[in-house]
């Protein structure tokens, strides 16, 4: 628990989410700004702000989550794929400082990029 960490408020039940899966060491709610329908974050519920700070078992778990999840988000709403991805630090984009996996349903001809688009 990190005061003042939105995430962790969310993993205390402090702030509201839509939860799709949770374990002892890992949740998984719904993105409040959705970049596609079935938008989630997987995130561990030990603090880190950085995926370096993060303990490597702990990252296998949230590794393993996501794992488990995005078929079944893509099912949930009938995508043909996913974008799976962490903006590791404020100069990749990270706006909350816990880590979070992004798990981004993407749709035949939805005209979005490629991760390997994102920095040019
Ligand atoms: O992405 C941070 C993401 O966190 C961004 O897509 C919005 C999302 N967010 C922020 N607050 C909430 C709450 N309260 N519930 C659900 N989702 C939230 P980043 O990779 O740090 O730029």
């Amino acid at each position: 628990m990190s005061d003042d960490c939105i995430f962790c408020s969310i993993v205390d039940g402090d702030i509201p989410a839509r939860t799709v899966h949770e374990t002892d060491d890992v949740l998984a709610f719904l993105d409040a700004n959705p970049l596609a329908p079935g938008h989630a974050l997987v995130i561990p519920k030990t603090h880190a702000e950085r995926l370096g700070d993060l303990d490597p078992d702990l990252a296998g778990a949230v590794f393993d989550a996501v794992a488990a999840i995005a078929p079944e988000i893509e099912a949930a709403v009938d995508a043909d794929g996913a974008n799976v991805g962490i903006n590791d630090g404020e100069a990749a984009g990270q706006e909350v400082p816990h880590v979070h996996v992004h798990v981004v349903p993407r749709f035949d001809g939805d005209g979005g990029a490629p991760i390997h688009a994102v920095a040019g």
